[in-house]
């Protein structure tokens, strides 16, 4: 073996320098393909990154590119359209998330169409250079990669992570580092759950009492907390930079205690001006629910569910419904509104379809596409409503028969809030236990009888929050599950390969730990 050593020590004297090679890396998720060929190219303190192309999206990247390596090298990596070894290409054509790297001993250089893409091979490039690149103080090692080419491109275009953020509500700042973490493994949605019974998390100018009230409080009675409109604008910039789309959710018609605490008048109840009958749909009003005076709901700190409704009856909530969206839609430059409508079980199922279908409209009439939980396939939807499968196989059939798509979150496999085996300190199990071969050993377009990939928008993994309180809840129970799922919405059932991901989401254990990420040591894994 001295000679192997000796060997390769003088090659790398003389010629290239010694790197793991291409397809040796963890990179997560995986590629579509990894060519790697002999030697390799060396980051140093002369490399510089230039910029082909033009526009603000490539020059945000760029400067992303140098901010991600300089602290660890220490090295300047000056930005500019002149010449450098690091190379950002905006090829001409349509826009498309797909990118290429090629690594020689000569240069990096990364190309694709679209801004998104060169983001995405930036994520790449990260993780095929050595580990200690995530640490934040330099660090005197050899910066090499492996030479060779790189194709990829995603299987979905929808991969997307939820934060519920009403059970208990969550920082700004731990938003954004849940976003970073998103960037990273090419997720380009992020769903807020921003009202349930718990909490009300959003300002909406129009109701006030919203967060004044219905954010008060959060599960176990702790101190809630909303987002201003200015707070969530900059989650919504902070995330348009990493290409990631915000999804805002208002949970309706059940999952509104906040709201139905913070005001009397959307509670099930008739307390209104004599007309307002007039505009009743006919037969809409059930006689048995109806309470001449309803008092506002009692703020709610449990973790029940199902026991609160909007009163779908009253024109008043659909002015309350309307005056939401258009501030919502005001702050959401992306396509989607979520009007959540899981588990409405205390709405008559008459009145939860006629308040479903006059919901859409209302998304629809302000330019919005909806998406809600999957039972929201029982009432009729509009064309390109998406359906989030989460529980029922027959709700999903019923949008794909209404020529809908489904967006897959099967909660026995993408659920983040699961447990992952009966001693997991936080999380519950009503769904399955989770370990982490489960959340990666599943195919999204076979996994629902009837539901084929052409049914598919993409994959979202939630986070619930009902027994997860702080940064580092959060970051056991995303992580690793969140990497694995990443990958099932990114890279191809014929990519995958648990052995191999065991391998690299070890090595991603150590950029994690070098970052002060405290995820979860699976015991499915040689971290
Ligand atoms: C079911 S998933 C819910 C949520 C809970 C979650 C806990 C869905 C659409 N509804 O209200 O937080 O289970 O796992």
């Amino acid at each position: 073996w001295t000679f192997a050593v000796l060997a390769a020590f003088s090659i790398s004297s003389c010629q290239s320098p010694i790197a793991v090679k291409l397809d040796e890396t963890g990179i997560i998720p995986i590629p579509t393909s990894i060519a790697p060929s002999s030697g390799g190219f060396e980051i140093t303190s002369n490399s510089s990154i230039q910029l082909i192309g033009s526009g603000e999206d490539l020059a945000r990247v760029g400067g992303y590119l140098a901010d991600r390596l300089r602290p660890a090298t220490g090295y300047e990596l000056p930005v500019s359209a002149d010449n450098g070894d690091l190379i950002l290409e905006l090829t001409p054509g349509a826009a498309s998330e797909k990118y290429t790297i090629e690594i020689s001993d000569e240069h990096v250089k990364i190309s694709s169409t679209s801004a998104a893409g060169l983001y995405y091979g930036m994520q790449t490039l990260i993780k095929a250079l050595p580990v200690e690149i995530e640490n934040t103080s330099v660090v005197d090692i050899d910066w090499t990669i492996g030479n060779g080419k790189i194709e990829d491109q995603p299987e979905f275009s929808y991969r997307g992570s939820m934060l519920d953020v009403a059970r208990h509500f969550i920082s700004l700042e731990d938003v954004k580092h849940y976003i970073d973490q998103m960037g990273s493994l090419k997720l380009n949605y992020l769903h807020l759950h921003l009202s349930d019974d718990q909490g009300w998390r959003i300002e909406i100018k129009s109701w006030p009492k919203l967060t004044e009230i219905g954010g008060k409080t959060e599960v176990g009675g702790t101190e809630g907390g909303f987002y201003s409109q200015e707070d969530y604008k900059e989650i919504v910039k902070y995330a348009a930079d990493r290409f990631i789309t915000v999804v805002p959710e208002i949970d309706m018609p059940g999952h509104t205690n906040a709201a139905l605490a913070s005001y009397a008048e959307l509670n099930p109840g008739v307390n209104l001006p004599d007309g307002d009958f007039a505009t009743l749909k006919e037969g809409q009003i059930d006689f048995d629910i109806l309470d001449k005076n309803p008092q506002p709901a009692e703020l709610y700190t449990g973790i029940e569910v199902g026991f609160s409704t909007f009163a779908t009856n009253k024109e008043v909530t659909y002015t309350f419904v309307e005056d939401v969206i258009k501030e919502l839609v005001e702050l959401t430059p992306g396509p989607y509104i979520h009007i959540g409508g899981d588990e409405s079980h205390v709405t008559e199922k008459d009145d939860y379809i006629y308040f479903v279908e006059r919901v859409q409209e209302i998304v629809t009439k302000y330019g919005k596409t909806s998406i809600g939980w999957d039972e929201i396939a029982t009432a009729k939807l509009v064309p390109g409503s998406v359906a989030q499968f989460w529980a029922l196989e027959e709700n999903a059939m019923l949008a794909k028969e209404q020529g809908n798509q489904i967006l897959m979150s099967p909660a026995k496999r993408a659920y983040l809030d699961m447990q992952y085996d009966s001693t997991s300190r936080i999380g519950l199990h009503w769904a399955a236990y989770i370990e982490l071969d489960d959340s990666y050993n599943w195919d999204p377009a076979t996994y629902a009888d009837g539901i084929n990939k052409s049914d598919i928008l993409g994959v979202e993994a939630p986070l619930w929050t009902e027994t997860i309180t702080n940064r580092a809840d959060i970051e056991y129970m995303a992580f690793p599950r969140l990497a694995a799922l990443a990958e099932v919405s990114w890279s191809s059932t014929e990519r995958r390969n648990w052995d191999d991901f065991k391998k690299r989401i070890a090595m991603q254990g150590k950029r994690w730990d070098i970052s002060g990420i405290d995820f979860y040591r699976s015991p499915k894994v040689d971290w």
